[in-house]
């Protein structure tokens, strides 16, 4: 056989292998593909019996370039194998039928939980929410919001000072004197935020606590609305049976004053450990804005009259969900936070 027919003959062996093999994808094929290309009777052995009708220097060359075909199949042929090999040994660990690893998932803290609903059920009453500075000056803190200088909330006792004229703030209401100070009436915001004051940490104290306050101002605003603002949130948060009730009290930024109660809305108003017997859970405070914070502002006290009222968040989400230490909210235990979202 002269030699460019074998040479050409192991071009084409090599073609034909190198697409038979690239479709193999199991072992019993690569097997049957290494016995007819590289078997005591395959196709490479055939040719290197033909060597023997070639002359000295055709056969050399033929020789030469045969063997390294053969080399070049067998080193498919193995990495095949190994590549098999691996597969199957993933597929001996993998067993399907095991249940899935339960992915983590992260959730809604109950404090922004309830915040959501403080939010939407102020959102429907036509509430904008406005937001300011932690850390605020004495002015907004206290001055503006008629707050004397010797009142006890200014004491360093209760308060976190920064500087000396620096605090952080002990309520959002500086908020809504940035506000004011900001736009003429109507106004009609809430106020959410965090809150600072200096108590030492008990089942219904912590430094660092959540606020919601609300202020509304306009011509012809009265008590009547705030009442019906309180009772709405009341009847949104806790269910349209629940009651409310203000007693006279006192603040600084209002007057008149008053806290306001809702039914207890775990005995329904029977008496219980939450009530402490009395059927009435205090919420917090609110009251027609004082006109002095009004004249701090710039509006016009003779026009326009405004009420506003306050609301801690954790003691909402305590009520809500039966928590009995204000603590657990800032312990970041899973256990705790995993009951909520
Ligand atoms: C409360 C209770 C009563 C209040 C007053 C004001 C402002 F800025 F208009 F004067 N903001 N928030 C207020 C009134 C807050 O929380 C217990």
């Amino acid at each position: 056989m002269p030699a460019p027919s074998m040479i050409q003959q192991i071009t084409d062996i090599r073609r034909d292998f190198e697409a038979e093999c690239a479709k193999i994808h199991d072992n019993r094929s690569l097997e049957q593909l290494r016995i007819r290309y590289a078997g005591r009777k395959g196709k490479v052995a055939e040719l290197f019996k033909s060597l023997g009708t070639l002359n000295e220097d055709d056969r050399k060359n033929a020789g030469r370039l045969l063997n390294e075909l053969k080399q070049q199949i067998t080193e498919s042929l193995a990495a095949k194998e190994k590549a098999f090999s691996v597969s199957v040994e993933s597929e001996s660990i993998l067993d399907m039928t095991l249940p899935g690893e339960p992915r983590y998932a992260g959730r809604l803290h109950p404090l922004n939980r309830v915040l959501r609903e403080i939010k939407s059920c102020f959102h429907h009453l036509g509430f904008s929410i406005a937001q300011g500075p932690e850390v605020e000056t004495e002015y907004y803190n206290f001055e503006a919001l008629n707050i004397p200088h010797g009142h006890p909330a200014r004491d360093m006792q209760d308060t976190f000072f920064i500087e000396d004229d620096i605090v952080l703030r002990t309520h959002t209401s500086p908020v809504q004197i940035h506000v004011m100070e900001n736009q003429p009436p109507p106004v009609q915001i809430i106020a959410p935020g965090r809150t600072f004051r200096r108590d030492t940490p008990d089942a219904s104290h912590s430094p660092v606590f959540h606020q919601v306050e609300g202020l509304c101002v306009d011509e012809g605003i009265s008590f009547s609305d705030l009442k019906s603002v309180i009772l709405s949130f009341a009847h949104y948060m806790f269910g349209s049976d629940v009651k409310i009730r203000f007693r006279p009290s006192f603040f600084p930024f209002t007057e008149p004053s008053a806290e306001y109660d809702f039914s207890c809305v775990m005995c329904k108003g029977r008496g219980c450990r939450v009530c402490k017997g009395t059927g009435w859970v205090e919420i917090s405070g609110a009251g027609m804005v004082n006109p002095a914070v009004f004249r701090y502002v710039g509006y016009d006290t003779e026009k326009y009259t405004g009420y506003a009222f306050g609301m801690g968040v954790e003691r909402l989400a305590m009520l809500l969900y039966e928590i009995p230490d204000i603590r657990l909210f800032f312990e970041n235990d899973v256990r705790f936070l995993h009951q909520f979202g």
